[in-house]
């Protein structure tokens, strides 16, 4: 049973992700399914999805089993080049690496636009109260078979306020449901959202919170990468959409959430308040933590939009998913080896199946010392640093998006005993799989110079390739054949 599309009439607001969806409609990249259940069967065929198509469209479910029709769940959102450049404002025409370029060329200049404050939106069409709420009442998720339980974010924002200085900030950190009105989440050490969290603890003071579990997909990015602390996060979000970001003052807790937003909570974590989380499938692919007592958020207030869509990035393994992590880690490594004076950066590229843990650069090699300098920054810097492993310098032949070209550069252009080097003791965190229980903090890293060496490049054999003149010279005579050829054997090359 399929269901017409029911975008929103009034989608005009550019940070309003019906507007978005319009426009992956027009991509041709938005898939309906109606009549999946929200225990296991959402999750698997978002992955199944994944696993099968190179380019993955955007998949919304709709009619979810034993639930009203247009509560909805929209996953794999930016799992290709195309929707990721969309949702940077970006032109949609990109390969990766002009896309990296561009992006990372968008976020040295960007200037944060101020959210704009305003008093109504459509996240206000429906309002429940504490004694009638119920977080049930979506369709939410249990995406695998090891989760702990359903997880309604995954692609969300949690506001937080700091206690000292009032400082709003904006992450995502993973939300799993514990009953009518509560949730429960986990922020591990070192983020904003924790840190404001720590403090109100230890002021013995219950911290208000507020919840967003659908929006414009650049402000799940905003949310999830690094914006640098004292950078608003819709602030930045309007920077890089080229408007400011429509906001409410939220009227119990004065945290802000997005007027356009699909679904938002307000609530309070009283301190010492806790239940069991977890386990959740993480992003290296693993169960990487037990169940165990994580901070709950009482809920007081419910708001959503008619026809609400819950916006889901339940992490799968890294092999299938995960391109817009790639190219914004990619141009932020980029930007950050750049501003530490490396020369002749001709490509950055962070391997999807690897997540974090390989970065691969290109290099137009001008001294000796250059690769390794290259390998050191990539792998150190900020945007590069945490839970690393692998950092490899290739030549600027090398295509540092195609693993097959980089597999090679490795093979033919490094030898093991005099191109590799282990730096000991670098950041690591508990999610890193190789490190056991007792052992999590540090990990290693390994960088190999699979450039040609410094001192005899000149004389390192040729590559065995016709040249780019011959190449388009045969091209040119004889495409017809090279056409009936590739259709011809089409069928024999799956
Ligand atoms: C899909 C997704 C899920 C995430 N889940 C969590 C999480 O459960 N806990 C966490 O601490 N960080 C999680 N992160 C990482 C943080 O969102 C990220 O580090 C972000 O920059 C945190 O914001 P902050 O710097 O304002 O703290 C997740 C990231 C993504 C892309
Ligand atoms: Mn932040």
């Amino acid at each position: 049973m399929a269901i017409s599309p029911q975008l929103s009439p009034q989608a005009t607001n550019n940070s309003d992700l019906r507007l978005w969806l319009e426009n992956v409609e027009k991509l041709g990249q938005l898939e309906r399914i109606a009549g999946a259940h929200w225990d296991l069967e959402i999750g698997a065929l978002a992955e199944v999805i994944l696993e099968r198509l190179s380019s993955p469209p955007a998949v919304m479910f709709e009619s979810v089993a034993g639930y009203p029709p247009m509560r909805r769940i929209l996953v794999n959102m930016l799992e290709n080049v195309e929707r990721t450049a969309l949702t940077l404002n970006l032109p949609t025409h990109l390969n990766a690496i002009p896309l990296i370029d561009a992006l990372r060329n968008k976020l040295r200049h960007l200037e944060p636009l101020k959210a704009s404050v305003v008093s109504s939106g459509p996240i206000l069409e429906n309002q429940e109260a504490e004694d009638w709420l119920d977080m049930l009442s979506f369709p939410v998720p249990r995406w695998h078979e090891g989760d702990g339980g359903r997880y309604i974010g995954t692609a969300h924002l949690v506001i937080t306020r700091d206690p000292e200085n009032g400082n709003e900030n904006v992450g995502c950190y993973r939300v799993m449901v514990q009953g009518k009105d509560k949730v429960a989440l986990y922020i591990s050490p070192g983020k904003h959202g924790r840190i404001h969290l720590e403090k109100s603890m230890r002021l013995g003071r219950p911290i208000p919170v507020a919840m967003v579990f659908g929006q414009h997909p650049l402000l799940f990015v905003a949310a999830s990468q690094a914006v640098p602390i004292g950078v608003n996060e819709y602030d930045w979000a309007g920077g890089m959409l080229g408007e400011p970001i429509e906001v409410l003052r939220g009227p119990l807790t004065g945290l802000h959430f997005p007027a356009f937003s699909e679904i938002a909570i307000e609530g309070e974590i009283i301190p010492g308040e806790t239940l069991p989380e977890g386990p959740f499938g993480e992003w290296p692919g693993y169960y990487a933590s037990a169940r165990r007592a994580e901070p709950v958020v009482r809920v007081k207030a419910l708001y959503y939009r008619n026809d609400p869509i819950i916006c889901g990035a339940p992490p799968f393994k890294p092999t299938i998913h995960g391109m817009y992590r790639a190219l914004i880690r990619s141009a932020m490594i980029w930007n950050a080896m750049e501003q530490a004076g490396v020369p002749e950066i001709r490509g950055v590229f962070a391997p999807l199946p690897a997540v974090r843990f390989m970065t691969v650069v290109a290099i137009r090699q001008k001294y000796p010392g250059h690769a390794k300098q290259a390998a050191i920054v990539a792998c150190q810097c900020q945007p590069g640093a945490y839970l690393g492993r692998y950092v490899i310098v290739v030549d600027d032949d090398i295509d540092v998006t195609n693993l097959n070209e980089v597999i090679w550069a490795i093979c033919t252009r490094s030898d093991p005993a005099t191109s590799v080097d282990i730096l000991r003791r670098t950041w690591s965190g508990p999610l890193d799989p190789i490190i056991p229980p007792e052992r999590k903090g540090h990990n290693s890293r390994m960088i190999i110079e699979a450039t040609r060496p410094y001192e005899w490049r000149d004389r390192f054999p040729p590559i065995s390739k016709i040249s780019d003149e011959t190449r388009k010279a045969v091209e040119s005579k004889w495409e017809a054949e090279l056409s009936r050829v590739a259709s011809s054997s089409r069928g024999r090359n799956t």
